[in-house]
């Protein structure tokens, strides 16, 4: 078998979504998500320009040989772009490695460790009172594990907490700006927890995202304050480009810590999984190389006591929903996977295989990835212009998204 095209297919059905169509001259074909939030057209043009034409006449057997002349030949080392185009193509070879063995992907990598791997989902509110509402229906819905946002008292617009994004099309308009006070949130967040705990119990697994917005010291006051209310985990407490600021924090709480959505490569999060200063990384197949490199990645946690729980915002398309399941019922040591549903324009685009059922995300038993795409369907909804919010602190100042 020969690739013989790949096609990069950019959509935004409630929004934008890259997925690379690899194809060989045997007709079948593989999916990979190239999505990067708010940067889609630079993997795209990644994909199109740079990988795609040296994908040409290989043999899509070669996963390994094709992963690593994509990362060893560009000379140019790992980096967003270059790590979700790398992973686009990987993805899309292990599913057309499961269509041509007729089998799905998780009995490729090893077969099922369990029947459907563990998610986690989003409540938000604009107040503690519609917070807590949010949980008990996700609870109510089967979901065994909830990640809790709400809005803060005396902070307008701010991330997690489920405000409509204005639309950014008209590329004459300013990007979305945030604002932020590290003072308001840490005054705020135990009481919410307090709150939510006194209603809900601790039956289910409570999580929240600090989304990189700390300081070392503020994260261990902030884990060190939660501690009694046994958090699953508390996310991204600082921005971790220093992997020595987790000492920081682990010196002065014993609440687990889950770090890592952003991150491309095993070089990330080397040191944080080797001196055990993480419970959970973050990495994601389509932003780490694909299941190729997320699986070395999570073998080097596995002594470590270091668990995957992988980011999988709606910002990953329903492609990376499969992989993400894939991955999680074989891998041994992947805990959690992060689930958010789709926008609904999406399902006239993407059919899936894969089920979220009583808090378990299923792969199913379709070869492959089990997903597939409507082309026409894609191409009805064209890219629409979307960025991440900036962040603005209390003094003017940009801070961290
Ligand atoms: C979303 C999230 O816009 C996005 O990128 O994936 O930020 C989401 O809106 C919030 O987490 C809401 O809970
Ligand atoms: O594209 C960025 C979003 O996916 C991110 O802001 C969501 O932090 C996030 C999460 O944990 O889902
Ligand atoms: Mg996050």
């Amino acid at each position: 078998m020969r690739i013989v095209a790949g096609r990069v297919i950019v959509s935004s059905p409630g929004r934008n979504y890259v997925t690379l169509k690899l194809e060989t001259d045997e007709g079948l074909y593989g999916l990979g998500d190239a999505t990067l939030n708010g940067r889609e057209l630079a993997v795209a043009a990644y994909l199109r320009e740079h990988v795609v034409p040296m994908l040409i006449g290989l043999d899509p057997a070669n996963i390994e040989d094709i992963w690593q002349t994509l990362y060893r030949g560009a000379y140019w080392r790992r980096g967003p772009v270059t790590m979700t185009a790398i992973a686009a193509v990987d993805v899309a070879l292990w599913d057309l490695k499961g269509k041509a063995l007729g089998t799905p992907v998780w009995n490729l990598l090893g077969g099922r460790s369990r029947p459907g791997i563990t998610v986690y989902t989003h409540a938000h509110g604009h107040s503690v009172g519609e917070a807590v509402e949010d949980v008990e229906r996700l609870v109510s819905q089967g979901f065994g594990a909830v990640r809790v946002q709400c809005a803060v008292p005396g902070i307008g617009r701010m991330y997690g907490v489920g405000l409509p994004r204005p639309s950014t099309d008209d590329p004459t308009l300013p990007e979305v700006e945030e604002d932020w006070s590290t003072e308001k949130y840490l005054r705020f967040v135990p009481e919410l927890f307090d709150a939510v705990r006194s209603k809900v119990g601790f039956d289910v697994h409570l999580l929240h995202d600090a989304h990189h917005r700390l300081t070392p010291i503020e994260a261990g006051w902030l884990g060190r304050r939660l501690e009694d209310h046994r958090l699953f985990w508390l996310e991204d407490p600082v921005p971790a480009e220093l992997q020595e600021s987790f000492r920081l924090i682990r010196q002065h709480t014993t609440t687990p810590l889950a770090v890592g959505e952003v991150f491309n490569s095993v070089y990330d999060c080397e040191l944080l999984i080797r001196e055990q200063l993480i419970d959970y990384v973050r990495a994601s197949v389509p932003h780490a190389g694909g299941l190729t490199h997320l699986r070395k990645l999570a073998a080097l946690a596995e002594p470590y006591h270091v668990r995957t729980g992988c980011h999988g915002a709606a910002d990953l398309s329903p492609v990376s929903t499969a992989a993400a399941a894939h991955f999680g019922v074989a891998v041994h040591n992947a805990a959690i996977q992060e689930y958010q549903d789709h926008p609904v324009p999406a399902r006239d685009v993407f059919d899936v295989g894969w089920t979220v059922r009583d808090g378990r995300l299923d792969p199913g038993d379709r070869p492959g990835l089990g997903v597939d795409i409507d082309e026409q369907a894609a191409e009805r909804l064209p890219y629409e212009r979307s960025y991440l919010p900036i962040s603005r602190r209390v003094d003017g100042s940009v801070g961290n998204y």
